[in-house]
C-alpha cells in the first residue's frame, strides 16, 4: 500500500484569477498531482477551506503524521486526515489541504493497483454502477457569478442539458447550441460578455429571461435538450425581512414558488437547484408538494447549499421531503470518501445525483472520473468555452474511448 514520502505544494491561479493550491505527492517512484477549486456562492455548512498559504503549510504536518504508516483504502486515509484535523468542518488543516491530499491518495492507490481512477472510486462506493452522466452546462451566467456592473439576471445559472448520455454527442450538441445561442443573443442586441463559468451574460431583472432566450435557441437547435436552473437562492435571501431580493426586485417565498411553478410548465424544466434559502426547509417542502400536486414530481429539486455534500444533511432533508436530488462537490466536504458517502446515501433515498465543479476551477479533471465511477446522473461543469471546464468533458470522452477500445480487443 502507498506510503507517502513527501508532499509539496504551490499556489496557482484558478479560472477566476484567484489563488488556490496544487499539491504533488511522492510515494516510492510514483508522483501524483491534484489541484482544488473554490466556490463563491458557498453554503454555510460547507467544510472550510483556508488561505492557500496556510493550507500549504499544513502539508508537512500531514506527511509527518503519515510517515511510516500504511493505508489500505482511501477511506482509511481520509479518516486519518479527519482525525488529525479534529474538527467537523476541516477548519484546522483546511478543506482545500485535506481534499488535495485525498485526491492525490486516490490517484496513488489507483496507480498502485493498476486500475483507472474511476474504477478505484467505484470500489469506494457502496452502490455504484459506473455510467456516463448527462451534462448540465451553464450557458447563461447570472447572480453572484457576474460582474455586477453588467446588471446580470437574478438566477445564477441557466443550464442546457443535452438528452444523451454519450459524452461525445452531448459535447457536440452543446457546442452547436452555443453557436445558435450566439446568433440569438446578437439578434437581441446583447454583446458577448461572460460570467465566471464561461457562460454568456444577459442583462435584465426578469428571472425568466434566461430561459426565454434558451428556448428561442432550442427552437432552431438541431438536437434534443432540456433546461435547468440554479437559483442559488441563499444569495438572494435577506433573513432580516424574510424576502428574496435582486436589485430592485423583491419576492416573498410564495411569489418565488409561483415563478417556479410557471417556468416548470412553460419550459418543461428538468431541474431546479437551490430554489430557496439553505435554512428555509419548509419552503423547499412546499415546492416539492406543489410539483407533486401538478403531476411534475419528475422535476429534480436539487440541494446544493441545502445539503452541502453531507450525508447527515442529505438524510435530514430526505426525511423532511425537501429535495429529491443533490449536488455533489468534493470541496464541500474535504475528502473523497466522505463525498462518495453522501452520494451513496442520496441514491439510497432514491435521489438523483449531480457531481459538480465550483465557480473557480482548475484544470484538474478528477470530477469526471468521480461522476462516471459512481454512476452520477449528471455532471455540472460549466461552459466548454472555458478550458478548465472543457477538460472535465474531454476526460469523459477519453474514458468512453478507452472502454470502447477494451470492448474491441
Ligand atoms: C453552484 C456553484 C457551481 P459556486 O452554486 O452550484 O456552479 O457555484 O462554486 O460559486 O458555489
Ligand atoms: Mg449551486
Amino acid at each position: 500500500m502507498p506510503k507517502l514520502s513527501a508532499a509539496k505544494g504551490r499556489i496557482i491561479n484558478d479560472s477566476r484569477g484567484e489563488k488556490t493550491i496544487e499539491v504533488t505527492v511522492f510515494s516510492g517512484n510514483a508522483e501524483v498531482k491534484a489541484s482544488v477549486p473554490s466556490g463563491k456562492s458557498r453554503g454555510k455548512r460547507e467544510a472550510k477551506s483556508i488561505a492557500p498559504e496556510n493550507a500549504l503549510q499544513n502539508l508537512d504536518k500531514i506527511t509527518r503524521a503519515a510517515s511510516g504508516r500504511d493505508f489500505e483504502t482511501l477511506r482509511e486515509f481520509d479518516e486519518f486526515l479527519s482525525a488529525i484535523d479534529g474538527t467537523p468542518d476541516k477548519r484546522n488543516l483546511g478543506a482545500n489541504a485535506t481534499l488535495a491530499m485525498s485526491m492525490c491518495f486516490a490517484r496513488l492507490l489507483a496507480g498502485e493497483r493498476g486500475i483507472p481512477l474511476y474504477e478505484l472510486l467505484r470500489r469506494e462506493s457502496a452502490t455504484a454502477t459506473p455510467s456516463f452522466p448527462r451534462l448540465f452546462v451553464n450557458l447563461i451566467n447570472g447572480g453572484l457569478h457576474v460582474d455586477q456592473s453588467l446588471n446580470p439576471l437574478p438566477f445564477q445559472e441557466y443550464l442546457v442539458v443535452p438528452q444523451t448520455s454519450s459524452p461525445e454527442e452531448a459535447l457536440q450538441s452543446t457546442f452547436s447550441f452555443i453557436e445558435s445561442l450566439r446568433g440569438v443573443l446578437a439578434s437581441r442586441g446583447s454583446g458577448e460578455k461572460f460570467g465566471d463559468e464561461g457562460g454568456f451574460v444577459v442583462s435584465g431583472i426578469n428571472p425568466e429571461l434566461g430561459l426565454e432566450i434558451l428556448d428561442e435557441t432550442r427552437r432552431i437547435h438541431d438536437g434534443e435538450v432540456d433546461f435547468g436552473i440554479d437559483a442559488a437562492a441563499s444569495g438572494l435571501y435577506s433573513g432580516s425581512d424574510e424576502i428574496y431580493q435582486w436589485r430592485e426586485s423583491k419576492w416573498k417565498s410564495g411569489e418565488l414558488l409561483k415563478i417556479y411553478e410557471w417556468i416548470v410548465k412553460r419550459y418543461g424544466l428538468l431541474s431546479i437547484e437551490d430554489p430557496f434559502d439553505e435554512d428555509k426547509e419548509r419552503e423547499w417542502v412546499e415546492l416539492m408538494r406543489s410539483l407533486r400536486r401538478e403531476g411534475k414530481e419528475s422535476v429534480w429539486v436539487v440541494g446544493d447549499d441545502l445539503t452541502v455534500t453531507s450525508a447527515e444533511r442529505v438524510k435530514e432533508m430526505a426525511g423532511l421531503g425537501a429535495a429529491n436530488a443533490a449536488i455533489i462537490k468534493p470541496n464541500q466536504r474535504g475528502t473523497i470518501s466522505e463525498t462518495i458517502a453522501a452520494a451513496d446515501l442520496a441514491r439510497q433515498f432514491g435521489w438523483k445525483i449531480i457531481v459538480s465543479h465550483r465557480s473557480g476551477e482548475t484544470d484538474d479533471d478528477f470530477i469526471a472520473d468521480l461522476a462516471y465511477g459512481i454512476g452520477a446522473d449528471g455532471l455540472k461543469s460549466g461552459s466548454p468555452l472555458q478550458e478548465e471546464r472543457l477538460v472535465k468533458y474531454k476526460r469523459l470522452i477519453q474514458i468512453n474511448k478507452s472502454l470502447n477500445g477494451k470492448k474491441q480487443q
